[in-house]
């Protein structure tokens, strides 16, 4: 079986010529540039049940068991954590989700965005 002389990857001729290199990545980063990413940051208070905190982790942030408790014990002894990092629009619906549970519940826990 003869080999292919050209080897993988070299079928198109633009991606060898020297004078070319920097132009498919430059152009790849331009089609595809990263969104910027928010934190959506938990604040502590004196009345919101540490549970009812780890289950909002749990399934607001998608969190595990393990995970939700350590970033509910990070907020209760720091003041503050982050629950996740998502583009804008996730990070508000994140934390209009997080509010509506409180609410509902009558606790006062609050959430915000921070860019990243
Ligand atoms: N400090 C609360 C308590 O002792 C627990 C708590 C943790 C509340 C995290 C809010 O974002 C929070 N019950």
């Amino acid at each position: 079986m003869a080999q292919d002389p050209t080897g993988p990857g070299r079928g198109d001729p633009g991606s060898l010529d020297p004078r070319r290199e920097g132009e498919v990545s430059t152009e790849t980063r331009r089609r595809v540039a990263r969104p910027p990413r928010y934190k959506v940051i938990l604040y502590n208070d004196d009345y919101t049940p540490m549970e009812f905190v780890v289950a909002i982790l749990e399934t607001v942030f998608g969190k595990g068991p393990s995970a939700a408790t350590q970033i509910m014990l990070q907020v209760h002894n720091a003041g503050l954590g982050v629950a996740g990092v998502y583009v804008l629009e996730v990070a508000e619906t994140k934390v209009s989700s997080v509010h509506k549970l409180a609410e509902q519940r009558g606790y006062p826990l609050r959430a915000g965005v921070e860019k990243e």
